[in-house]
């Protein structure tokens, strides 16, 4: 079912310091950023590596706002690994076959994700206490 670890999510107060932080200390590259209103964000996307099922990328991830989930979970937790994201064929097929085990979706249907991605996202509670995402990359990065 998952191809590979697309990305791990992480939240943080200062995107712009992070950025750095991350460039500067594991020599790692941004290759797409976006402000996601849906999700009351503003993300970086930093490569990692490129493998057969598609690239993987650190995530880093600052609200929008206190009333967002990522500023929710820095009110409650501080900064952090936020979620872990893994590769998906098919991002509706996937939702209902883990649906029909049991595991609480949060998302019925995909939503647009970075860098063109269809996501959804899984209840932490149901899983291990780690937020969890589907993606399905778009056709170029599959
Ligand atoms: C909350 N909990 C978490 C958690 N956030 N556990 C692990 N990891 C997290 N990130 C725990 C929390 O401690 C509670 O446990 C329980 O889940 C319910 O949390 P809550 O505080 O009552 O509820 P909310 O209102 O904070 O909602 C939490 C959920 C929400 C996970 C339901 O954040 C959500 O819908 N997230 C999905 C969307 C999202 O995260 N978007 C931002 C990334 P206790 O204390 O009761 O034991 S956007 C993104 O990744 C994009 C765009 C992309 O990849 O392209
Ligand atoms: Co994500």
């Amino acid at each position: 079912m998952f191809m590979r670890i697309d990305h791990v999510g992480i939240a943080c107060h200062d995107l712009e310091e992070k950025i750095a932080f991350f460039e500067r200390t594991f020599e790692l590259t941004v290759v797409a950023r976006e402000v996601n209103e849906e999700q009351g964000v503003k993300e970086a996307m930093l490569h990692i590596a490129d493998g057969e099922g598609g690239g993987s990328y650190i995530q880093l991830l600052e609200p929008l706002g206190p009333d967002t989930p990522v500023g929710k979970f820095l009110a409650k937790r501080g900064e952090g690994v936020h979620h872990v994201a893994f590769g998906v064929p098919d991002v509706t097929r996937a939702l209902q076959e883990i649906g029909g085990k049991g595991v609480r979706l949060l998302d019925e249907k995909p939503r647009h994700g970075s860098m063109g991605s269809s996501i959804a996202f899984l209840h932490p509670k149901d899983v291990g206490g780690m937020l969890t995402e589907l993606v399905q990359a778009p056709e170029q990065r599959a």
